[in-house]
């Protein structure tokens, strides 16, 4: 087999600058309307970001945690607590990225804290030489495909409104929510509406293999896949479920690196991964997964976790990586938010495709004003 250059080579090499000063402030955004899943309801967005300042240039990353533990192990207070007492003190000037990401796996798990840092320093460092982010990866610009995800509803009416709501915007597919109880009649609804949409589930964990007869079903529909919907911890289970399925299985909770993406592909469990860079630790092993997945004939997509406009933007310029070849959970900042505390938001143009924003790092401005609005902690760590 071909031998694939190392898709972080040039990321890996870059040195870590001098950090004058690091906050982590955290900011509570309402969301337009409470996001459904199977495990909880949210109805804000509270996002702790990282504000990096180093010579005058200023760089903000998102964790991607939420305060609580029920989607992953991981929350806004554990991120702190790594962040603050076992990872910040790993960051010394002049070491390269990739011997700090070797120093952090010396502290197990704990991506989203890792990632936070991680694509902190690169966005800086893309600032510091007025290179786009993406460009820093060695990738160049390209248009991304746009997806939404749609959580629970209380009716079916509402599910075909905002099914419909997100056809007429011009998605590339849709993913709606399903859980035990909500699910079959739910997706023959959508399917009769809509023939021809491009269709997904994601399940966020709510079933077991009792429940394969009840799965099986689905394969009526034509889906794209099933997102995750075995144990949020379980990656064997998986492959006996796909055994039985003729639609994908897309992976999401179980996958925490590179090792449990190769043991899934190995085993079966999934025809299809989700990656969420946080979940993963950051850009760098997410670049691995796709690259590692598309070798493997296994289609990648970008996960969201309803980022802020800092996360968003780092969800936007990783699908410019090798291997990102499905539409992911990335769409339009209206969707989450009246007002988000950066700019310009994510809109969706002719044919459903977004533009990677324009301008070095990120390509998006925090507002300072917005942050102080919506700023509910501010801790200086330097
Ligand atoms: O399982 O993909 C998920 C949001 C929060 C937690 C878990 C998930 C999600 C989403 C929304 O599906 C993704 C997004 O639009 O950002
Ligand atoms: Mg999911």
């Amino acid at each position: 087999m071909m031998q694939r250059q190392s898709p972080t080579a040039a990321l890996e090499g870059l040195l870590v600058p001098k950090i004058d000063h690091i906050d982590l402030v955290t900011v509570k955004l309402p969301f337009v309307a409470p996001f459904g899943t199977s495990v909880y309801t949210w109805t804000d967005k509270e996002a702790m970001l990282m504000r990096l300042e180093s010579g005058g240039v200023v760089a903000w990353s998102e964790c991607v945690s939420d305060p609580d533990p029920f989607y992953f192990y991981e929350t806004n207070a554990t991120a702190r607590h790594i962040i603050k007492d076992f990872l910040m003190p790993l960051v010394e000037p002049g070491q390269t990225i990739g011997a700090l990401e070797g120093r952090f796996r010396h502290a197990r798990g704990h991506g989203m804290a890792k990632a936070t840092i991680e694509n902190g320093l690169l966005i800086l460092i893309a600032l510091q030489k007025s290179v786009p982010l993406h460009g820093l990866m060695g990738r160049p610009a390209k248009k991304i495909m746009s997806g939404l995800s749609i959580g629970l509803k209380e009716t079916p009416a509402e599910l075909l409104a905002a099914v419909e709501h997100a056809v007429a915007r011009g998605y590339h597919r849709v993913k709606m929510k399903v859980k035990k109880g909500q699910d079959v009649d739910w997706v023959r609804a959508v399917r009769e509406r809509f023939p021809a949409v491009k269709l997904m589930v994601d399940a966020n964990g709510d079933y077991s293999l009792a429940d394969t007869d009840r799965l099986r079903q689905l394969d009526a529909f034509d889906l794209m896949m099933i997102e995750q919907p075995l144990s949020y911890s379980d990656i064997y289970e998986h492959s006996l479920l796909q055994k039985e399925m003729k639609t994908a299985i897309c992976l999401d909770e179980s996958i925490h690196s590179l090792a449990d993406a190769a043991a899934a592909i190995a085993l079966g469990a999934c025809r299809i991964v989700n990656i969420k860079q946080g979940r993963v630790g950051g850009l760098m092993e997410s670049m691995r997964i796709a690259q590692y997945c598309a070798g493997q004939g296994v289609g990648v997509w970008s996960g969201g976790m309803d980022e802020t406009g800092i996360g968003r933007a780092v969800n936007i310029h990783l699908q410019t990586a090798e291997g990102f070849t499905l539409p992911g959970d990335t769409s339009e900042t209206a969707n989450y938010f009246d007002e988000d505390i950066a700019a310009p938001p994510v809109v969706l143009g002719p044919g459903g495709w977004i533009d990677i924003p324009q301008g070095p790092g990120l390509g998006v401005q925090v507002v300072p004003d917005r942050i102080l609005k919506r700023a509910i902690r501010w801790e200086r760590l330097r």
